[in-house]
């Protein structure tokens, strides 16, 4: 891509890598206290470290990898740039969102914002925290509507054809970001900084829960989209494959976008005030949402056999042999994919009602975000970084480098193995969740979890190591690598396959996930409007 695209994709992923340093720290310091291996000095808590390492992780590090990753891949799949309108949408996104952070980390960091990254009332922050958060979501819009900008001026100009699938998933994946952040939007412009200053003395809290998971379930699919990108468009180019169907990666796309904002109440099954009927529509509408991801399964799957077999793999595995495996930016992703089959496993036990009820609030819930967002998902983009760095600045992947990362890789994924099992088992168990280190007063019970408690405090050493390591490895890739060119990887379809014009009737699609959006929250919502609980009381923790 040009220069001028890559200084902006670049300004984005930066700004992810330092919070993905910041939150890697607080995570290793928040196991270590859990497991009662070290105590924090007084003037901090577990609370505000587990804030931080919350909003940094989930809510930072991801949201500006993915603008940056996306950016840049659409400018490489219309041509090799950004138009200027484009490119002052990003600037202006990234300027905003940066003000925002900032704002939100200077209330964390003076212990006026522990409210954890899912921030819905009672908690109460300092208002200056949600005006931080207001800032950065609408300067992701801008960061999307700069990718809607070049895919309109690039329709035009090519007669209103198919776009290419790399501009056609971030397209979806921001049509998604911007219809899921609207009610998170409403509750912080109109319920929490409201309360927040003190104009309002109460809050309605059902709505408050309802509104953030109305946004809280599809970010968890914002994070997945763009590395599903890497694994439909990327991956197959990396092994020397094709992607195998255009339409149904088009078609799974579609699927996410529509399935997977009306599903908030699975994050609430266990709350009395949402009637039984809702949640189960919620519920119903969850274990649809699984499919698109079992679409992406078989296809990464007919991508890896067909490929293997053109190469001489025979047998019913032979194809799996001939595989890159000494390559990072293919064995980074895989071991993701593997990771995320259980987890996906482990988010359709979480669905099912009654099972939720065991594991609602329990480490085990810790550990199923962990695979997903924190191994497939982390894992993906770290195998993105390693080729999109160099490709950005215009160095080479060494391989030295390249080993490293497979070193770094492996320490992630032992690491994360280690941290999620003893999670899952503890949740079985019923360890509570967003604890700080306690043996409620010697409790034989929860004197039964140290063990493990302590085997999730190694495990997140070993991912704080790979976290150093990355960042020694993605600094050598930016600043000290030789110069050349590194390939920036976009697989096509083997022949030109007939793609149905409808996935792309924007309209449509938006038209359908209106009233999908209607039918499962419009009643609850007005119901909850209606009943109004009695709101909690204004304490201040600021
Ligand atoms: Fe989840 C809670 C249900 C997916 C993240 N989830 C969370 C939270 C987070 C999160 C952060 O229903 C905690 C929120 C909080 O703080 O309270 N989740 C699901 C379901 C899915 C799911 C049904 N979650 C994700 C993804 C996430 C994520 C993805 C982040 C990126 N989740 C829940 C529920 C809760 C929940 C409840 C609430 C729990 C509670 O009570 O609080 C599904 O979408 C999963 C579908 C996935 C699959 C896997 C497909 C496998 C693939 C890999 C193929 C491998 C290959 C390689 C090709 C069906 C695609 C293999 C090659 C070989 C050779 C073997």
């Amino acid at each position: 891509v040009d220069r001028s695209t890559a200084r902006l994709s670049l300004a984005y992923i930066w700004v992810a890598y330092a919070a993905f340093g910041l939150a890697a720290l607080a995570g290793m310091l928040q196991g270590m206290v859990r497991g009662g291996l070290i105590e924090l000095p007084s003037w901090t808590n577990y609370y505000q470290i587990l804030t931080a390492h919350g909003v940094l992780m989930a809510l930072i590090f991801t949201t500006y990898f993915i603008i940056g990753f996306l950016l840049s891949g659409v400018a490489r799949t219309t041509g090799g740039a950004l138009h200027a309108a484009a490119l002052r949408w990003g600037w202006a996104g990234w300027v905003l969102m940066t003000v925002g952070t900032v704002m939100a980390l200077v209330t964390i960091i003076t212990n006026d914002a522990s409210v954890l990254y899912t921030f819905y009332a009672p908690l109460k922050a300092s208002p200056y925290f949600y005006i931080g958060a207001a800032l950065l979501v609408v300067g992701s819009w801008l960061g999307g509507f700069a990718i809607f900008s070049r895919y309109r001026r690039w329709k035009r100009e090519n007669g209103g054809s198919m776009s290419p699938l790399f501009v056609f998933m971030s397209v979806t994946t921001f049509v998604l970001w911007i219809i899921a952040t609207l009610p998170v939007a409403v509750e912080v412009l109109f319920q929490l900084i409201p309360w927040s200053f003190g104009w309002t003395s109460t809050i309605n809290i059902m709505l408050s829960r309802t509104l953030f998971w109305f946004f809280g379930h599809p970010l968890v699919y914002f994070w997945l989209m763009p590395a599903y990108i890497a694994w439909y468009v990327c991956v197959p180019r990396v092994i020397g494959g094709h992607v195998f169907s255009d339409s149904l990666a088009r078609l799974a796309f579609i699927c996410l976008l529509l399935f997977s904002i009306p599903v908030g109440f699975h994050h609430q099954l266990m709350e009395p005030g949402i009637s039984p009927g809702w949640k189960m529509i919620h519920v119903i509408l969850t274990l649809i949402v699984v499919i698109p991801s079992l679409m992406t399964a078989f296809s990464m799957f007919a991508t890896f056999e067909t490929t293997g077999r053109k190469k001489g793999g025979t047998g019913l595995f032979g194809w799996l042999k001939k595989m890159p495996w000494s390559d990072v930016r293919f064995f980074a992703p895989f071991v993701g994919m593997l990771f995320f089959i259980p987890a996906g496993a482990g988010g359709i036990i979480n669905a099912s009602n009654q099972m939720n009820a065991v594991v609602h609030n329990t480490v085990w819930v810790t550990g199923h975000f962990h695979i997903t967002v924190g191994t497939a998902v982390a894992l993906t983009f770290f195998g993105v970084s390693y080729w999109l760095i160099p490709a950005l600045t215009g160095r080479t992947l060494t391989r030295t480098a390249n080993r490293m990362g497979m070193v770094q890789t492996v320490f992630w994924a032992v690491g994360m193995f280690l941290m999620s099992f003893a999670m899952h088992y503890l949740g079985l168990q019923g360890t509570p969740r967003r604890t700080a280190y306690t043996t409620y007063m010697d409790h034989p019970v929860a004197l039964g979890w140290m063990d493990f408690q302590r085997v999730m405090a190694f495990g997140g050493g070993l991912l704080f190591t790979a976290a150093v390591l990355l960042l020694l490895i993605l600094g050598y890739l930016a600043f000290f690598a030789p110069k050349g060119k590194t390939e920036y990887p976009i697989a096509e379809t083997e022949t030109e396959q007939q793609t149905p014009r409808i996935l792309e009737r924007w309209p449509v699609w938006v038209g359908v996930l209106a009233f999908l959006i209607v039918m499962a929250y419009g009643y609850p919502i007005m119901e909850q409007l209606h009943h109004h609980p009695p709101g909690s009381p204004p304490i201040r923790t600021w």
